[in-house]
């Protein structure tokens, strides 16, 4: 594939700011895997000029959705992916990922450093990030994610957000919690879409029982099984009727492809955070339509910053599934940028202007911030 077209002047990296920043959330938030009470991330920013780019990283503290964790990649960005681009001029995205590239995995870290750039050379042509990334349209269509809870009060938790008009409703599940909250669910909401996602929490020995999820008209099944393994996902497809989404699985091209070849997903759900950055999720996008595959876009409880960057990519056309980027009063009762990203009836308008189109909100940033550096060339 052919690398975006150059700015009309490449942009010099001069400086940097990694801050780590934390976010109390509004209510706790449960998987399969824990319970996450705050959102720590970094949040960094890149200089060009009198110009700014942003992006957060969506790594968890501890490495219990993907191997990253919030100490390691700050260690990284700080010591060897920073350094390495501070000082050196890039003509467009691509470029610079190429040059990190070469080191083995950490797509969060990476993503972190690729998207702030999107967002700075958006700015400095003067066009929003949908726009460049090659995507369009006003809003996006959006689900949402419920965490686990009592079952009672979970159906309650679906009741209020369809009344809301939020277009999917994905349940997060986990052995113990799973067939019983379907049957509770689908009694009260017969026709609403309703996905499950797993975290990775069960194996092939548990087939039995991710069959009887076939009954509950799913419109998929997210991550059931380990976060490396494509080669299960695609034996456990043979077995059961409900499409497979993998989001855990996913973290390059590569991984796509080879679970498209496969048949291990007739869904895939794109976090730009987690597949180091635009230029890799554009290509997972493009290589999911050629397959005939839609995808749609996760989150990972971001920030302003990061919510912004999903909803631009979110316009690209392949992106047919309502993705996890609801509004942000869902998660923290004060964001760390000026612009409310609220819902209307299930759609999440694209924030407007150069691009990210969202600015910070210094006063806040500052009380949230936990750490802050400033690095030059
Ligand atoms: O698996 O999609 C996931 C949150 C944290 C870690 C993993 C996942 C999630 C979500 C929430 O499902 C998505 C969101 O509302 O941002
Ligand atoms: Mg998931």
């Amino acid at each position: 594939m052919s690398d975006s077209a150059p700015t009309k002047a490449p942009l010099r990296i001069d400086g940097a700011v990694l801050r780590l920043v934390r976010l109390p959330l509004v209510t706790p938030f449960t998987i399969a895997t824990g319970t996450m009470t705050e959102k720590v991330f970094p949040l960094l920013t890149l200089r060009s000029g009198g110009l700014e780019g942003h992006a957060e990283g969506v790594m968890d503290p501890l490495p219990d959705y993907l191997e990253e964790t919030v100490a390691g990649a700050m260690d990284l960005l700080e010591k060897v992916l920073l350094p390495q681009v501070l000082g050196k001029t890039y003509a467009n995205p691509e470029t610079l990922a190429r040059q990190m590239a070469p080191w083995r995995a950490n797509h969060m870290a990476k993503a972190t450093v690729e998207m702030a750039f999107w967002d700075l050379w958006a700015r400095s042509l003067n066009l929003p990030l949908q726009t460049v990334l090659g995507g369009e349209g006003d809003a996006i269509d959006v689900g949402v994610s419920l965490g686990i809870g009592p079952v009672a009060g979970t159906v309650d938790r679906v009741a209020a957000h369809v009344a809301q008009g939020y277009k999917r409703i994905k349940l997060k599940v986990r052995p113990g919690h799973d067939i019983g909250l379907l049957q509770a669910v689908r009694r009260e909401f017969p026709h609403a879409h309703l996905t499950v996602d797993a975290n990775c929490c069960y194996t092939l020995s548990d087939t039995a029982l991710i069959r009887q999820m076939d009954d509950f008209d799913l419109d998929y099944i997210e991550q059931p099984l380990a976060w490396d393994d494509i080669h299960d996902h695609a034996t456990l497809q043979q077995r059961i009727r409900t499409p497979l989404c993998l989001d855990e699985c996913i973290r390059t091209v590569e991984h796509a492809r080879k679970a498209l070849q496969t048949d291990a997903a007739r869904v895939i759900n794109i976090k730009v955070g987690r597949s180091g950055g635009h230029a890799a999720a554009r290509q997972i996008h493009d290589l999911s339509q050629a397959f005939q595959v839609p995808v749609w876009c996760g989150g990972m409880l971001e920030s302003g910053i990061g919510r912004a960057h999903n909803i631009h990519l979110s316009t690209l056309p392949n992106f047919t599934k309502p993705g996890d980027t609801s509004s942000a009063s869902r998660y923290f009762t004060r964001d760390i940028v000026e612009e409310k990203l609220e819902t209307v009836d299930g759609r999440m308008p694209v924030p407007k202007g150069a691009g990210t189109g969202v600015t910070l909100d210094h006063d806040y940033l500052a009380r949230a911030t936990l750490s802050h550096q400033e690095l030059q060339p």
